[in-house]
């Protein structure tokens, strides 16, 4: 049996970090749906994730977009995030010019951020349109480049991506071509991995397995996909998924923030409303976390070493099947919060109060 207090503690020190992007307006290559009460500046977004981090307890950080979340002042902006109680997480960028991916590692001195996160959208669409080896030449000088400007808390986080927006070949396309980069690179350099950016049938839970034994996971981007980078809500497509991430997770020990992995969200809402959506995704994170723990390892790993594969997948399964919700309940009300995230921010008047004060102006949204 799983130690219960012991998973209350480690269910009440999770952390999951929002991504400032999902409280802006997104959609699909064919429309961008504009939601009211939608931010209109960086300041704004980060109010909306402190508002996640207010009803869930265990989101105190938000990545921002480089160069959407742009300012001038980022040590006032870093202020005004702790001001309202949450703190400037990863830097993203997915710009490929040194300049911009230098500026990237100023911007992280200035709002404290531990983390540089790059996704590079670069690729090539024919046959014979680029060399693919000079390519990988290239990748690995401007990631050199950036890599020895990082500070001795620094790390880069080298996210890959089957494919899109380049159809025939992507530069960093999958965990393996991300992985051997951050090795040539060092000890700063670790994979993170997009849930939604492989190829369907993937075995996520082993890359995870595979990453964390050589040390290399740095962190996540959870989303959900259906067909491709759907970018839904995380654990809404395939709870089980998460649930068998999770599990490789806690069987590394991976789970406590001194671990080290940024666990965070990257994700779009496009028709349904944002900030309530993130608290879900934020609840399907600690739902299959708390599953994940309740799994009885010892008997697992005594039915794995006997080689009775039924008792295995049941004890697995057992966990799975376990409604933990009274459980994450119980955790948060410890922590003085409402056990029901959702419905105290319905309650709250947020949503109102936003639709109302955020009128005029240009809406954040993509490409904004
Ligand atoms: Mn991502």
């Amino acid at each position: 049996m799983a130690d219960l207090a012991a998973v209350k503690r480690a269910l009440a020190a999770q952390r999951i970090e929002t991504p400032s992007w999902a409280f802006g307006n997104s959609g699909t290559r064919f429309k961008v749906f504009a939601q009211a009460g939608v931010p209109r500046t960086p300041q704004e977004k980060i109010a909306d994730a402190a508002t996640v981090h207010r009803h869930t307890g265990v989101a105190p950080s938000v990545a921002l977009h480089i160069p959407w979340d742009a300012v001038d002042d980022y040590a006032g902006l870093t202020a005004y995030a702790e001001g309202l109680g949450i703190k400037i997480g990863a830097i993203n960028t997915n710009v490929f010019q040194d300049d911009q991916l230098l500026e990237a590692v100023d911007i992280m001195d200035r709002t404290g951020s531990r983390d540089l996160k790059f996704w590079f959208a670069d690729g090539i669409n024919y046959p014979g349109q680029d060399d693919l080896r000079n390519r990988q030449d290239r990748m690995a000088a401007a990631l050199r480049e950036v890599y020895d400007r990082l500070g001795d808390d620094q790390r880069l986080l080298l996210e890959y991506k089957l494919f899109e927006p380049a159809f025939y070949a992507t530069d960093i396309p999958d965990w393996g071509t991300s992985y051997a980069h951050c090795r040539e690179l060092g000890e700063k350099a670790v994979v993170c991995i997009d849930t939604g950016h492989h190829a369907p049938g993937t075995n996520i839970e082993f890359i995870v397995a595979f990453l964390l034994r050589q040390g290399k996971l740095g962190a996540f981007d959870f989303n959900s996909r259906f067909y491709a980078d759907d970018d839904l809500m995380a654990g809404a497509a395939d709870p089980f998924q998460l649930f068998r991430i999770m599990y490789e997770i806690v069987r590394g020990d991976a789970l406590d923030p001194a671990y080290g992995i940024n666990f965070m969200l990257d994700q779009c809402h496009n028709i349904e409303a944002k900030i309530p959506a993130i608290i879900r995704s934020v609840m399907n994170v600690q739902e299959a976390t708390a599953k994940a723990l309740l799994v009885d390892q010892d008997a697992l790993f005594r039915a794995q070493g006997g080689g009775d594969v039924l008792q295995a997948n049941a004890v697995l399964m057992d966990a799975y099947n376990t409604d933990v919700r009274p459980l994450l309940a119980e955790v948060r009300a410890d922590a003085g919060l409402d056990p029901d995230p959702v419905g105290a921010y319905r309650r709250s008047g947020y949503q109102e109060q936003i639709v109302a004060e955020r009128v005029g102006g240009r809406q954040a949204g993509w490409g904004a």
